[in-house]
């Protein structure tokens, strides 16, 4: 695929081609460990991809095949979280990624995970949370939390025991094992296993199938599933994503219009539907 580079970042890199958007996390030396920087700048690309109407899919990776990401990024892991200036005296740590997960899961746009080598402890998070996950088959799963003083129990547990079973996820918790890309397989963890070398057509492949079917309906669908999955927020965003097609009918559009020439809404001409 020809991608054609977009932004200036200096942690990631954002392309894109034909519909397809592609963020890489570009810090090989450290497994793709993310650093806040790291996490800032995947969230602006994914503003980008949102916004541009000519994207419809997402490919989220990292750079070289020996890791997807290996998660925070323990050299700017402060006592308050993970510090954006390490060293500085007073500085307040954050968990930029708290944000990020949420991002994802929101953008009404599929976010597919393109995982080559590691995804580990908030890097696997990052695989769970994307839409669909293509694997190569040098890929390795796991948490390492509890062995680096560290969990994340919001989508990192509740979204992986729904993945994979309660017993099964409290065991990757438990004892930081590692997966490798058939047991993720068999496990429901990823959709699909691919030799290396095909990782990326694959992944676009896989894309490109989504590309053409309805933009909404894909929308939609997202939606749909999570709004069992995650509550009151899940149903928020399903029904205000109904408010957004109910705004294009005449019946909502006579409440907007009378009240600007304040005037009594006629709503008596629309239909009580059974
Ligand atoms: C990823 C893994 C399994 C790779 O192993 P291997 O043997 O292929 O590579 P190696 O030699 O361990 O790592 C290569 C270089 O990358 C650094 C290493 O320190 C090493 O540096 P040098 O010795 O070459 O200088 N590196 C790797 N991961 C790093 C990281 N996360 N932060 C900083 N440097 C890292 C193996 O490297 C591994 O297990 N990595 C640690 C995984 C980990 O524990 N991640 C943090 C989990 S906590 C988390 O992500 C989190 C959370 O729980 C809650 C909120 C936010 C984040």
């Amino acid at each position: 695929v020809d991608w054609t580079p977009v932004g200036e970042f200096t942690d990631i890199a954002y392309e894109h081609n034909d519909g397809i958007a592609k963020i890489t996390i570009c810090r090989p030396d450290v497994r793709n460990a993310f650093r806040p920087q790291t996490l800032v700048e995947i969230s602006r690309a994914l503003e980008y991809a949102r916004e541009d109407p000519s994207i419809g899919v997402i490919i989220l990776t990292g750079q070289g095949t020996k890791a997807f990401c290996s998660g925070g990024d323990q050299r700017v892991r402060g006592d308050t979280g993970y510090l954006t200036e390490p060293g500085t005296s007073g500085a307040v740590g954050r968990f930029h990624v708290t944000d990020l997960q949420v991002q994802i899961r929101r953008l009404p746009k599929p976010v597919v995970a393109m995982v080559a080598g590691y995804a580990i402890g908030g890097g696997h998070v990052l695989h769970l949370i994307c839409d669909l996950t293509i694997a190569a088959d040098n890929a390795r799963f796991g948490q390492t939390g509890p062995r680096v003083g560290s969990f994340d129990g919001g989508f990192g547990a509740g979204l992986l025991a729904q993945l994979v079973g309660s017993k099964k996820a409290k065991e990757v918790w438990f004892l930081c094992r590692q997966y490798d890309a058939t047991q993720a397989l068999e496990m429901g963890l990823v959709n699909t296993v691919v030799p290396l070398a095909d990782l990326e057509a694959e992944t676009v492949a896989w894309c490109r199938e989504m590309l053409e079917l309805s933009p909404f309906a894909l929308r939609a669908s997202k939606a749909s599933v999570h709004a069992a999955e995650d509550g009151l927020a899940g149903i928020q965003q399903l029904a205000h994503d109904a408010n957004l097609l109910f705004y294009g009918t005449a019946e909502a559009r006579e409440g907007r219009e009378a009240f600007k020439e304040k005037r009594r809404p006629e709503f008596e001409r629309f239909p009580r539907r059974a």
